[in-house]
């Protein structure tokens, strides 16, 4: 080959890769932080006020914070099936945390890795399978644990980490940052463990919330009137929440939170003692009993939850650190969410699992500077459907015609755009832990109609402007005759459209 044919090629070579290399630079890395069990109410920058998330708040400060982020069946695996495909679970297969998701099926990681993304998932992923379309992923098996946690590796080994689980995950993660190829972009999912029931604090933040007497949620000593469901539920603080599993109270009967502390290293376990042997001591000088117990068991329970969330916000705040250290910040990405919310003693409950607003809605909050204007606010609905056709569009890759969620980039360009009128929810675990009947419905900017089926059959109609607090189940009343009949025309296209045969099914049994 002629000297000048030779210099045309490298040359012509060389601008492919330095066209290739400046593509892949010019794509912005991805950075899921998806905690567990995060209730929106708990969170500074949504208006709560005990400064337990400073981080939080930064970030929504710089970012954008979403005021009506939901997901479409809140409870944990499904929730991170939903986020891995961006399809309902009646689609993906994962209906609820007893099923098994299958791995193999198409997920947007996949999609990302083969397009020259590095991929990782790091922390909790409940989802049975092992992860597939990821360069590296190391898992806490099923729940996980606070302290000392067990670890799934690539290949398969279980290695116990000495330390508490969310100072791990981000370990893990910063390291895996530090090895990574720096010439192709990233997106790795941070997979909390907290604040997820037991609601153990590290020891560092035992008491951290012992002077605060958090006020009853005026709902609190709810009757249930007029809502079924309501009143079949097992996850009342009175009922539900017990005082040696949940509160660590060591003379209770079923004092099973033992098992975790004897997991604890001698260290760790005095601290913890110390600490709640002296509120153990008060508890049983005071021997509370009637209102008084269940108030202070919805103290103890909002103290140690709070505190639990010390930890994650620091562990958020070292991530963040990270990303500005190493110049990071400007081409990520950082999605801040949780699997879905959480009950704070609203309606007397803690756990989720109901489309009620405060399992229904999670906290939402994303920050890309390249695009989003720091300190939006966005009434937007949106939906955990939603993220993987999200992930997709900024990475620049195609979004598979099967996937059921709309892109949020238009939102994030303009923070007046909406993507959604309505959300579409089905949650389907009964009977089983916390006897939540299976439900669907449909939640507009002001309605919500719910669809209680198989077990029990019936209706339920919220006026979210008037009644928030989802008390009064409005259905059936004359004035919302129209109204019920609108959004039963619009739930029965949701059904259809997202192929829900379940669903129609249970539509098509007249009550
Ligand atoms: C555990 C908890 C439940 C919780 C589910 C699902 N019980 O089973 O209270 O609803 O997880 O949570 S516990 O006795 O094990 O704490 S999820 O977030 O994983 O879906
Ligand atoms: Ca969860």
């Amino acid at each position: 080959m002629k000297y000048g044919a030779r210099l045309f090629i490298a040359l012509g070579l060389s601008l492919i890769g330095f066209q290739s290399f400046s593509q892949q630079k010019s794509r912005p890395n991805i950075v899921v932080i998806l905690t567990d069990d995060h209730a929106v109410s708990t969170i500074g920058a949504y208006g709560s006020k005990y400064g337990a998330t400073p981080n939080l708040d930064r970030l929504a400060k710089e970012g954008a914070l979403f005021n009506r982020a939901f997901v479409v069946n809140s409870i944990c695996g499904p929730s991170r099936a939903v986020l891995l495909t961006g399809k309902y679970s009646h689609i993906n297969g994962m209906r609820d945390n007893r099923d098994r998701f299958d791995a193999s099926q198409d997920v947007f990681p996949k999609h990302l890795k083969q397009s020259g993304f590095q991929t990782a998932w790091i922390g909790k992923w409940h989802l049975v399978d092992y992860p597939q379309g990821f360069d590296y992923w190391n898992i806490l098996p099923g729940q996980g644990l606070y302290y000392n946690p067990n670890m799934i590796s690539m290949g398969g080994d279980t290695t116990r980490h000495d330390g508490y689980a969310t100072d791990i995950i981000t370990e893990q993660t910063l390291s895996w940052l530090d090895k990574r190829d720096q010439t192709k972009p990233f997106m790795v999912v941070v997979g909390e463990k907290a604040p997820h029931r037991t609601w153990m604090p590290d020891t560092t933040d035992l008491g951290k919330f012992d002077h605060i007497n958090f006020p009853l949620p005026k709902n609190f000593y709810d009757n249930y009137e007029n809502r079924i469901a309501a009143q079949m539920q097992d996850m009342s603080i009175e009922k539900t929440m017990k005082l040696g599993y949940d509160l660590k109270m060591t003379s209770d009967p079923d004092a099973s939170a033992s098992s975790f502390v004897k997991r604890m290293s001698p260290e760790q376990r005095k601290k913890w003692n110390s600490y709640y042997n002296k509120i153990e001591k008060d508890f049983l000088e005071k021997k509370p009993t009637g209102k008084a117990l269940i108030e202070w068991k919805f103290q103890r329970y909002m103290r140690d939850y709070y505190s639990t969330t010390l930890s994650l916000d620091r562990n958020i705040g070292k991530i963040l650190d990270y990303l500005d250290k190493n110049n990071l910040s400007e081409n990520t990405i950082v999605v801040y969410t949780s699997d879905q919310g959480f009950y704070m003693g609203e309606h007397g409950w803690f756990d989720k699992r109901f489309m009620y607003e405060e399992s229904m809605r999670t906290p939402l909050i994303i920050r890309y500077p390249k695009l989003i204007k720091p300190g939006t606010v966005s009434n937007q609905m949106i939906s955990n459907v939603d993220f993987a056709p999200t992930f997709l569009e900024a990475a620049g890759v195609a979004i598979p015609k099967e996937i059921q969620g709309k892109s949020m980039m238009p939102l994030l360009k303009d923070s007046k755009a909406s993507i959604r009128n309505s959300a579409y929810y089905h949650f389907f675990e009964y009977p089983g832990e916390h006897s939540v009947l299976k439900h669907f419905g449909i939640r507009t900017n002001r309605y919500k109609l719910i669809r209680f089926y198989d077990h029990k059959n019936f209706w339920e109609l919220y006026d979210l402007e008037k009644d928030p607090n989802e008390m009064k189940n409005i259905y059936g009343q004359k004035k919302y005759e129209s109204i019920t009949a609108d959004l039963k025309k619009q739930l029965e296209q949701l059904c259809i459209e997202n192929k829900d045969t379940e669903a129609i099914k249970a539509l098509s049994q007249k009550l």
